[in-house]
């Protein structure tokens, strides 16, 4: 299949659409940069194959959070991750827009806020509300790409939905995948803290017997392997859903090897950090909440084995990306869905507005560009990825779309742009028992350079604020505040949020 040439010519068009956040000026530069990145993938060459738009390699983990070498974790082992890393832009600073699987899912793939996908938790179709909105696989399929999706790209639970398509969008994709591994074969085996029958949604974990191969994560990359093979002469979009590591965290026991129990350190906190959450904001499960030391250990290992099952299935890919002769010309995308606590406030796992839950690891090879091999502090949301990859492919944009191209910090990551994350949450109202009752509360955090402000039930049943240049793990709740300065400063941040808000409608 060719690609339009006709859309090849618009890269250059002055009439591109951009979004509504985004200047004419900064695109005319946008042009000019990418003509220079354009030069560096032709190399030189002149051939035909080195002027074709490029392909997006879209690699999702689930349930991420940057506990990875590459982000200065002490002990988790993540090699290819990191050399990844090295060949592109490392995101310290990059949110999810909801801290669970199917709200942000469908938030970057349709580059809307949460609240305009009408997805806030993770039920609803996003379909029913938009009917004829392009995704972002299917924005690159309507433009002459092949696509393709291997494993969980769209909303699917974990980990009763592997093998299957879960809860799919068929129109973003000419291919789908669902490999099923024996990892759902071992699941009576599997270590649960809660509920045996809902792995999904309690910590458990299994150091599994057998070969990697065995796995889904390795039949999905195995997978996308076989159809960048395939599809290597056409421009392609493939995207490769990992479903690790996210619970049950199962892995071949040699993963769990790696971390001996003795070396896993626990999180140590001040004893009264507690003190000034309020309850909508710490929302655990009360048996995750009663683990030994040496339980909690035993989960983080599970996790970190978990991580570095991913990232050996991360390496396949880019060792095929080279072995292909693919690498000049194939932009790569490393993300996770949303972050996820080990122990921080005392919480585990996700469904939080902490920072642990709402900051993800984000990673962006795109051949040529200048920042490759560093790391930027720009706050970036994961809905910027959608305007990102159309400019990067020299695509058109749709004009729904909210985010901000990030191609400014590929160029130049040390650009000092204001930028702020918005991360939203529908939690469940806690009785005065504490037990949770059906009653929803919905928090909305926002993420400055300096500051995090959260408000729950708009400020009416609690409001935090961080200041992260003094206080990066949000130990210190300066809201409600006395004092004068800091309800300036509140004041300000509430003003941000509702501005923010009523954008994101
Ligand atoms: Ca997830
Ligand atoms: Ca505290």
């Amino acid at each position: 299949m060719g690609f339009p040439k006709t859309v090849a010519r618009r890269q250059w068009a002055p009439s591109r659409a951009v979004g509504p956040r985004g200047t004419r000026l900064r695109h005319a530069l946008a042009f000019v940069t990418l003509g220079a990145w354009l030069g560096l993938w032709g190399g030189g060459c002149g051939s035909s194959a080195d002027h074709a738009p490029p392909n997006v390699l879209f690699i999702v983990a689930d349930d991420l959070n940057t506990a990875l070498g590459t982000y200065g974790h002490p002990q988790v082992q993540s090699p290819h991750i990191d050399r990844l890393a090295e060949r592109g832009v490392r995101f310290d600073r990059a949110y999810a827009q909801a801290p669970i699987c199917k709200a942000s899912r469908t938030s970057f793939l349709t580059g809307l806020y949460p609240d305009q996908t009408g997805v806030v938790s993770n039920t609803g179709d996003f379909r029913q509300r938009l009917p004829d909105l392009q995704t972002l696989p299917q924005w690159f399929r309507n433009q002459g790409y092949f696509t393709a999706r291997v494993g969980k790209i769209f909303h699917a639970n974990v980990p009763r939905d592997i093998g299957t398509p879960g809860e799919d969008d068929p129109q973003s994709w000419d291919r789908a995948v669902d490999p099923r591994g024996r990892d759902r074969d071992d699941e009576a085996r599997v270590f649960a803290l809660g509920n045996q029958r809902n792995l999904g949604a309690t910590l458990s974990w299994l150091a599994a017997e057998g070969s990697d191969h065995e796995q889904t994560d390795a039949l999905v990359a195995s997978a996308a392997i076989e159809l960048m093979r395939e599809h290597r002469s056409e421009p392609f979009f493939i995207a490769v859903g990992f479903y690790r590591p996210h619970t049950p965290f199962i892995a071949p026991r040699r993963y769990f090897e790696r971390y001996p129990l003795e070396e896993i350190e626990l999180v140590d906190e001040p004893a009264d950090d507690l003190e000034d959450i309020p309850a909508p904001a710490w929302a655990d499960r009360p048996h995750q909440q009663q683990m030994n030391e040496r339980t909690r250990k035993q989960a983080l290992r599970a996790y970190f084995a978990a991580i570095s099952f991913v990232d050996a299935q991360v390496g396949r890919l880019l060792d095929a990306i080279d072995e292909l002769d693919l690498s000049r010309r194939t932009v790569i995308v490393f993300v996770s869905d949303h972050g996820y606590h080990l122990g921080e406030h005392r919480l585990w796992q996700k469904a939080t507005l902490f920072e642990p839950a709402a900051r993800v690891p984000l990673i962006i090879a795109a051949p040529g560009a200048p920042g490759n091999g560093h790391s930027t502090r720009g706050i970036t949301e994961l809905v910027d990825l959608y305007p990102t990859l159309t400019e990067l492919s020299g695509l058109p944009a749709p004009e729904h779309l909210v985010g901000r191209s990030l191609v400014g910090l590929l160029e130049n990551p040390g650009a000092d742009e204001p930028r702020l994350a918005s991360t939203q949450f529908l939690t469940r109202r806690r009785d005065a028992e504490g037990r949770l009752t059906g009653e929803r509360v919905r928090g909305d955090s926002i993420r400055t350079d300096r500051y995090r402000y959260t408000e729950w039930g708009r400020g009416t049943e609690g409001v935090e604020l961080y200041d992260h240049l003094r206080d990066p793990h949000e130990y210190d709740n300066l809201a409600p505040s006395r004092d004068p300065e800091h309800r300036a400063l509140e004041e300000r941040m509430r003003a941000l949020l509702a501005k923010r808000r009523a954008l994101q409608r």
